[in-house]
């Protein structure tokens, strides 16, 4: 990362963490669990028994594949939003019949390295043209794309990180991104039952726990806090009324921390809300969508329906 970027990230991270500690209940945003250690974290939990959304996501891909390639038709110009290491993208884009090009957009250029060399390995020929843009905004494709039908990319359930408002937002920005007529493949994890839920943001090896202890590490060290890993502990728990898990930081006794030139009291108990996954009803999510200016055109899931990949037509 170069300089400037790093010293605005650390300016965003040291703001969003004063605000997110003066509020009550205290919160921080999950963009931040993020640095290069929690990505490591997260691939490993991708990879935990009780996590099932990647694997479940990566056998409806595979498993389905001539079914979503059909309903997508051939020639897709395939845009997709956080494309992470680009393993998704590589199972689709063997899947679809000779799609246009790959269009990988992330805020964070490094981040969209991974994915970009990996499918120039995967698909020699098939031009990567990757796109640096806060994909929570509209922002402009390549002129290269021409009239290539567009098909938006959205897999791993991460629209379930946003605030159900924030998600309605973001798809509407992403069809204005991406036109009328263009199409968006989304990934969306599934209402359970509750004991799946929690032990898939609580797993017993521990790495969810040190997933988001890792934030609190990365204040203390990007943003000068004071915090003491062991007066914390990593709680998950299913929201029943808002469909969400959510990760908290529970403060095991009363203390104080420094950041930012300021002091923050913890209560015994009293918690940091550090990341929402909100899970989907099948039957509701064609109206979020709607909301936003999509039509669910199809939806594949699993034999045991706990995650579900949608077509959505705009
Ligand atoms: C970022 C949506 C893929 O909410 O399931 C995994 C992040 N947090 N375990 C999710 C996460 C804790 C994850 N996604």
């Amino acid at each position: 990362m170069s300089g400037t970027t790093e010293a605005s990230q650390r300016a965003a991270l040291l703001a969003d963490a004063v605000s997110g500690l003066s509020a009550s209940p205290k919160t921080l945003p999950c963009k931040w669990l993020y640095d290069a250690e929690g990505a490591r974290l997260f691939e490993e939990i991708t990879r935990l028994p009780e996590y099932y959304p990647t694997r479940t996501e990566v056998a409806i891909l595979t498993g389905q594949a001539e079914a979503i390639a059909e309903a997508i038709g051939p020639g897709a110009a395939v845009v997709e939003f956080g494309p992470g290491d680009g393993a998704k993208a590589e199972l689709l884009l063997a899947a679809l019949r000779a799609p246009a090009c790959y269009v990988p957009v992330d805020i964070a250029p490094e981040w969209l390295e991974g994915a970009a060399s990996r499918i120039a390995a995967a698909r020699p020929g098939l031009p990567v043209l990757p796109v640096v843009a806060d994909f929570t905004q509209p922002f402009a494709l390549p002129r290269r794309l021409g009239t290539a039908p567009r098909l938006g990319f959205f897999p791993g359930s991460t629209i379930g990180n946003f605030e159900p408002a924030e998600a309605t937002a973001f798809l509407r920005r992403a069809r204005e991104t991406l036109g009328a007529g263009s199409r968006m493949l989304l990934g969306a994890d599934l209402v359970k039952d509750r004991a799946v839920l929690e032990a898939a943001y609580d797993d017993a090896a521990g790495v969810t726990a040190a997933f988001d202890l890792n934030l609190l590490r990365r204040l203390n060290r990007e943003a000068g806090a004071d915090f003491d890993l062991a007066g914390f502990r990593h709680r998950a728990v299913w929201n029943t009324e808002r469909e969400r898990v959510e990760m908290h930081l529970v403060s095991l006794r009363p203390q104080r921390v420094r950041l930012g030139g300021r002091e923050f009291a913890f209560a015994e108990g009293e918690t940091i809300h550090t990341e929402s996954s909100h899970k989907y009803r099948p039957e509701r999510f064609p109206a979020l969508a709607a909301a936003a200016g999509w039509r669910a055109a199809a939806m594949w899931t699993d034999p045991a329906r706990l995650f579900s990949v949608w077509l959505l037509e705009g």
